[in-house]
């Protein structure tokens, strides 16, 4: 079964919305695999945005991960990746659509409350970036065959 990463930001759980937002995926179906309260160090936050390493918003974006505690999670699902970024909205929020994480509780691009793995590639780094592979649960819901036709 899929598995991604999804990072609730420093921004979010300063605002109290880290319960409104793993409820939003929880209740689309998606399973909690691994979940931890962290404080991202700068050797993490450059490994994770890496990529972004050259753009000018980058000295930001690490000074704002690092800032404050996040919570880091693996939810797995059918089509996990794609789900969550339909459930986060665009990156910037004022093109999130309404009824998304972002669309609904966010104003500005670096405040966006919310990362998610963006392919199934990314998702597997990302997830070995921040989890051992004992942290993640393998376990069966009672509800699994209700959301997903096996
Ligand atoms: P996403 O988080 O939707 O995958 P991304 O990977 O392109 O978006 O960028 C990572 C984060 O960097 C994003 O959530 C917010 C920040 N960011 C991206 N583009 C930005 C920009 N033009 N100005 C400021 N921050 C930006
Ligand atoms: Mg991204």
């Amino acid at each position: 079964m899929e598995q991604t990463l999804v990072l609730i930001k420093p921004d979010a759980l300063q605002r109290g919305l880290s319960g409104t937002i793993i409820a939003r995926l929880e209740s689309r179906g998606l399973k909690l695999v691994a979940l931890k309260l962290m404080q991202v160090g700068s050797d993490l936050a450059l490994q994770h945005y890496g990529e972004h390493a050259e753009k000018s918003f980058f000295k930001g974006l690490v000074k704002f991960i690092t800032s404050s505690p996040i919570i880091a999670m693996v939810l797995e699902g059918n089509e996990a990746v794609a789900i969550v970024r339909s459930s986060m909205g665009e990156t910037n929020p004022k093109n999130a659509d309404p009824g998304t994480i972002r669309g609904d509780f966010a104003l500005d691009m670096g405040r966006n409350l919310i990362h998610g793995s963006d392919s199934i590639d990314s998702a597997r780094k990302e997830i070995a970036l921040f989890f051992a592979d004992t942290e993640i649960l393998n376990y069966q819901r009672g509800t699994d065959p209700w959301i997903t036709e096996l």
